[in-house]
């Protein structure tokens, strides 16, 4: 495994302003190797307040609904946040986070409109023909525990993830990259969907920028799985998170990949062709030739606080090789003062471990659930919330 301490032609850094130096040599491979390269071109905006009601969750938060509008192109779907923020608290922390199924599945509060965007079909029959039904209200729930979150004094913003990018090969075609860096060119570094998913990421904090309601100083980039990929890559390149949690995110996320173990390189670029660059592909079948790895991604949100999650029921993510990286990360932190991991040994169940870097499995399936969450929150709380 790398070592993050020491640069590619060998040198050793040993200072914060050597590494400083060092993070933008290693973002650009992440960027040519497996992600692709970010477009700097800045897509004109503007924000649509859809509605604000202030008696929100049983009269303790407020619900705002706003929706980004790409104005030089009318015909892309908008970027539809949801907001929820506390009323006890003045400009709390925001969680920030795409969802999978619309911003109407992650509660049954009626006034959330329902999207109106390319959603995948449900064998339940709540997406019909690629569109949400009344019934789809709150299918995803369970992922968002929104009254433990507004108690605990953090406000949430989330956003479909689709609304920029449909998760299918051919979803660019009526996405943000129709217009931003299409594949067409087949650049070896082409950015792909996970990259535009980061990118959203960053866009939506652009918004809260703008919104008194929320301290967008204290954002927090959150991510489960292929949202928990992204949300890495978010946190690496956009240093305005204060904060980045991957749960469960994986091959191309947090897990090693030169451990082969769960899905591999080759697994992921086969199922999934339309998410990371062409060049990644090359290394399908030599994760060892890769120039570095997983770790190195984390060590990037350094020195912010960072949590990676896993679960016993996922060995697919590779929860071991999740930890593994997240304790690789600790020499880097440690040149900020600051405690990450501090052991090699994999804990138990239900035991999270580290400080600014923080780690725990639970058992369970491949989810996002309320234990998760409880974690995140206390985390938050020592790591952020008194910034
Ligand atoms: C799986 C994929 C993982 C992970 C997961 C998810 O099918 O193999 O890399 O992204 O999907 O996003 O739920």
């Amino acid at each position: 495994m790398p070592d993050p301490l020491v640069t590619q032609a060998g040198k050793r850094i040993t200072t914060t302003r050597q590494w400083e130096s060092h993070r933008p040599v290693l973002l650009k491979q992440f960027a040519t190797q497996v992600y692709g390269a970010t477009p700097e071109r800045r897509l004109a905006t503007r924000y649509e307040v859809k509605s604000v009601d202030s008696s929100a969750l049983g009269g303790t938060a407020i619900r705002k609904q706003i929706s980004i509008i790409w104005t030089e192109y009318p015909n892309l779907p908008s970027l539809d946040i949801l907001l929820y923020v506390p009323k006890s608290v003045k400009r709390p922390p925001v969680f920030v986070g795409f969802n999978y199924m619309g911003n109407h599945s992650i509660s049954t509060e009626p006034g959330i409109a329902l999207s109106t965007h390319w959603l995948p079909n449900r064998p339940d029959g709540k997406v019909v023909n690629n569109r949400a039904t009344e019934a789809a209200r709150g299918v995803q729930l369970s992922r968002w525990p929104l009254e433990l979150i507004i108690s605990k004094g953090y406000s949430v913003a989330t956003a479909y993830y689709g609304d920029l990018e449909p998760d299918h090969p051919e979803g660019w075609k009526t996405g943000i990259r129709s217009v931003l860096g299409p594949p067409t060119a087949k650049k070896s570094d082409g950015w792909q969907a996970i990259g535009v998913w980061a990118w959203g990421m960053s866009r939506m904090l652009d918004y809260l920028e703008t919104d008194g309601l929320v301290d967008a100083k204290r954002a927090i980039a959150l991510g489960h799985s292929r949202q928990g990929k992204a949300a890495l890559w978010a946190g690496a390149q956009d240093t305005r998170f204060a904060a980045v949690i991957a749960n469960e995110s994986g091959e191309g996320g947090a897990a090693l990949s030169k451990r082969v173990f769960g899905e591999t390189i080759l697994r992921l670029n086969t199922s999934f062709p339309h998410w990371f660059c062409p060049q990644y592909q090359t290394y399908n079948n030599r994760p060892e030739a890769l120039p570095f790895d997983q770790h190195q991604l984390l060590a990037l949100i350094a020195p912010r606080p960072l949590y990676v999650a896993s679960a016993q029921g996922d060995q697919w993510a590779d929860p071991k090789g999740e930890f593994m990286s997240a304790r690789q990360t600790d020499p880097v932190y440690k040149l900020y003062g600051k405690k990450g991991i501090g052991t090699d040994d994999w804990p138990p169940v239900h035991t999270p471990v580290g400080e600014t870097v923080r780690y725990h499995i639970r058992t369970g399936e491949h989810d996002v659930k309320r234990y998760d969450w409880e974690q995140f929150l206390d985390f938050a709380d020592q790591q952020v919330k008194r910034r």
